[in-house]
This record gives C-alpha cells, sequence and structure tokens, in this order.
C-alpha cells in the first residue's frame, strides 16, 4: 500500500475535555506522522461542506450544530495505509459499539459526540482536508 495520508478531527467535546493530548499521544504512538494541526472554530459553511452527504438524514442538524459549537482540531495525518489504519484505530461510529482499547470506546459519549472524525476513503481525505487546510499548511518531512 505504502505512505498514504489520511485527515481527522478532534470534534468538539475532546477539546472542551482537554483531551487533544491524550488523543494525539494515542495517534503519534500508533505509528502515525502529523503533517498538519490546528484549533480552529469551524464556521456553517465549513461544517456543511463537511457533511455533505449526510444532508437530509435525521440527525444532519445535529451533526452541523454539534461540530460548530467549539474549537475543533483537523489535522492531516501519514502512515502506510493511513486511511483504512486510522478508521480501525478509532473504532466504530458509536462508541459502545467499539472495540475496547479504540479512542471511541474509551473517550467517546455517544454517536454524535463520538471524539473523532476521520476521512474513511482518500477520496474523502483530498475532498476534507481541503476545507481546512492550504496546500502550504501541509508540511513535508
Ligand atoms: P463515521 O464518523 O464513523 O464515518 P458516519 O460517516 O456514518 O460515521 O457519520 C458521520 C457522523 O454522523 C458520525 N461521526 C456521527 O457523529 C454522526 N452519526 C452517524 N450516524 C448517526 C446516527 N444514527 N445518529 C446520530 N448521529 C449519527
Amino acid at each position: 500500500m505504502g505512505l498514504e495520508r489520511t485527515f481527522a478531527i478532534l470534534k468538539p467535546e475532546t477539546v472542551e475535555r482537554r483531551l487533544i493530548g491524550e488523543v494525539v499521544k494515542r495517534i503519534e504512538e500508533a505509528g502515525f506522522k502529523v503533517l498538519a494541526l490546528k484549533l480552529v472554530w469551524a464556521s456553517r459553511e465549513q461544517a456543511e461542506k463537511l457533511y455533505e452527504v449526510h444532508l437530509g438524514k435525521p440527525f444532519y442538524p445535529e451533526l452541523i450544530n454539534h461540530i460548530t459549537s467549539g474549537p475543533i482540531v483537523p489535522m492531516v495525518l501519514e502512515a502506510e495505509n493511513a486511511v483504512e489504519k486510522l478508521r480501525t484505530f478509532i473504532g466504530a461510529t458509536d462508541p459502545a459499539k467499539a472495540e475496547p482499547g479504540t479512542i471511541r470506546r474509551d473517550l467517546g459519549l455517544s454517536i454524535t459526540k463520538n471524539a473523532i472524525h476521520a476521512a474513511d476513503s482518500h477520496e474523502s481525505y483530498e475532498r476534507e482536508h481541503k476545507i481546512f487546510f492550504a496546500t502550504e499548511e501541509i508540511l513535508n518531512y
């Protein structure tokens, strides 16, 4: 598979609960390299772009309200097989159904407040990271 990039967001409840360090530590220890990271308060426009595939679903308004409710930490990560590796590492969408030891099982509060978002494909990575980062903000090192 080779080195690949993925995109993740620490959700507002993770920032509010002062778990940025805890989650980034787990991600780094799992072998991901941080290529970009910042603290931002997403606009409604950014949130709507991020979750455009969920437009019309019953939980869409809650999703938009939640992701814009406080600061978040978007990040670009690099690893072997990064997209799949991160999805496995964070666990299932519902923290109650996530495997023990995953970020969502250990730190998630509910389906909406499930601690972290992660791109589900290379195409999602390409689309999503551009909502939050300019090309020059992604550092090659
Ligand atoms: P994932 O984040 O695991 O890729 P998706 O893409 O199915 O999950 O859903 C995106 C976000 O929408 C989830 N992170 C979760 O916060 C929310 N969500 C998904 N399904 C539900 C649901 N049934 N009820 C409430 N919120 C949901």
